[in-house]
């Protein structure tokens, strides 16, 4: 019982090795992904993934309860402060589990929802044909233009008043613009509709002002934890008042049961340090980040979806280099930059190969990098990908990486 997992498994203690090893020299720029504190990471890993707490803090349906209420009492309080909300559920393990609690909680089968086409950059839970939210409910999609790479809201207004949708989903993975809620609130209201929004990438970047902020004009708000907010991996839901109920019992018992309460406290915690002045400059610093690194790359001869970024991530268009997602982000791998393959509006190709990569600066960010830094990674991009055969410069960008990582460490006193 109480020996540590060097002598229980030896061989899965060597794999956690590599992780963090990985973690701590390559340069993760997959936007929804950061380096969790040492504070959440410790909580994360706490008795409390011992116990039952079916229920809600107070009304649990199991005995012994009274250091898990508070925690989830502490997380609810601090999410509401945090946001400005009426009401907060801290329960969701997953951001799709977020959203299906809404949709069972606002929706019957086969109502009709409108979101952001998955192939533009929306999500899975926003209507995938092969996803739960698609078998059950009849979504119709939104995109961007083909020539601006924008949401034009005129459309979404045209689409919504001609389905007549009971919800309208705004939320994106892949959107690099700012999304303007009090507008979407009009088009709701115009067709008498719910408004969800899913701030699951941008939770942190609203809660620092750099990001129109969805509370005041959304019915519910859904996010992860565990992107730019910084925390564990998990999920929340906002919401007014009047739907609290509904939404608590959608969450539980609708599609949950036993909730995990060392994730909600550790949630707390993220939710604490998010309170924290200098997380507000975190924030800013991420899309500083981003709009510097987005125009190192343009200035290289890169091809960004709209344009730019006004927040964490940016959509490069490898069409003019003649390189697939894929290849590019392999490419990238091998010099020790990890990013994802990502569709590009209108792609021609399949998710499994695609046009573009989605590079984003949380991860970065948190690591202390500045504007600097950026414009060097910008510069290892073009010497990988203009590249491409050249396995040698590869090798070196590698080592120039390296040596970065190990200017702006991190976990260095976490052994896993
Ligand atoms: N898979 C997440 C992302 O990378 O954006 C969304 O859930």
């Amino acid at each position: 019982m109480n020996r540590d997992l060097r002598q229980v498994d030896p061989e899965m203690a060597e794999i956690l090795k590599g992780e963090i090893e990985r973690q701590r020299y390559t340069l993760v720029m997959i936007p929804s992904e950061n380096y969790a504190s040492k504070a959440v990471l410790q909580v994360q890993g706490c008795v409390m993934t011992n116990k039952y707490a079916e229920g809600y803090p107070g009304r649990r349906y199991y005995h012994g309860c009274r250091f898990v209420d508070m925690a989830e009492s502490l997380a609810i309080e601090r999410a509401k402060k945090l946001f400005g909300a009426e009401h907060a559920n801290v329960q969701p393990h997953t951001g799709t589990q977020a959203n299906m609690a809404v949709y069972f909680a606002l929706l019957k089968e086969g109502d009709t929802v409108l979101a952001m086409n998955i192939a533009h950059g929306g999500h899975l839970s926003h209507g995938m044909t092969r996803n739960f939210s698609g078998r059950y409910y009849r979504f119709v999609f939104y995109g961007v233009d083909r020539e601006t790479g924008m949401i034009d809201l005129n459309y979404v207004e045209d689409l919504a008043k001609k389905y007549r949708p009971k919800l309208i989903v705004v939320g994106a993975s892949a959107y690099p613009r700012k999304l303007e809620y009090d507008k979407w609130r009009e088009i709701a209201d115009r067709v008498g509709a719910y408004l969800m929004a899913d701030i699951a990438h941008i939770a942190g970047l609203i809660i620092a002002g750099v990001h129109p902020d969805p509370v005041p004009y959304c019915d519910v708000v859904t996010s992860t934890t565990h992107k730019t907010l910084r925390g564990p991996r998990g999920a929340f839901i906002l919401c007014r008042k009047e739907l609290a109920e509904k939404i608590d019992k959608a969450v539980f018992p609708g599609v949950q049961a036993g909730p995990l309460m060392h994730v909600i406290a550790a949630k707390a915690v993220c939710f604490k340090e998010a309170m924290e002045p200098g997380f507000k400059e975190y924030q800013r610093q991420i899309v500083k980040n981003c709009k510097a690194f987005a125009q190192a790359l343009m200035e290289k001869g890169f091809k960004l979806v709209s344009g730019g970024t006004d927040n964490h991530l940016c959509l490069i268009d490898l069409t003019n280099k003649g390189l697939t997602g894929r290849q590019a982000a392999d490419l990238l791998e091998e010099a020790g930059i990890i990013v994802n393959k990502n569709l590009i509006p209108y792609d021609p190709l399949p998710p499994t190969e695609t046009s573009g990569i989605r590079p984003g600066t949380p991860a970065l960010t948190t690591r202390g990098m500045k504007e600097e830094e950026m414009r060097l990674i910008a510069d290892f991009y073009s010497q990988v990908l203009d590249n491409p055969n050249d396995p040698i410069v590869r090798r070196k960008v590698r080592e120039q990486v390296r040596e970065l990582c190990e200017k702006f460490p991190i976990y260095e006193d976490v052994e896993f």
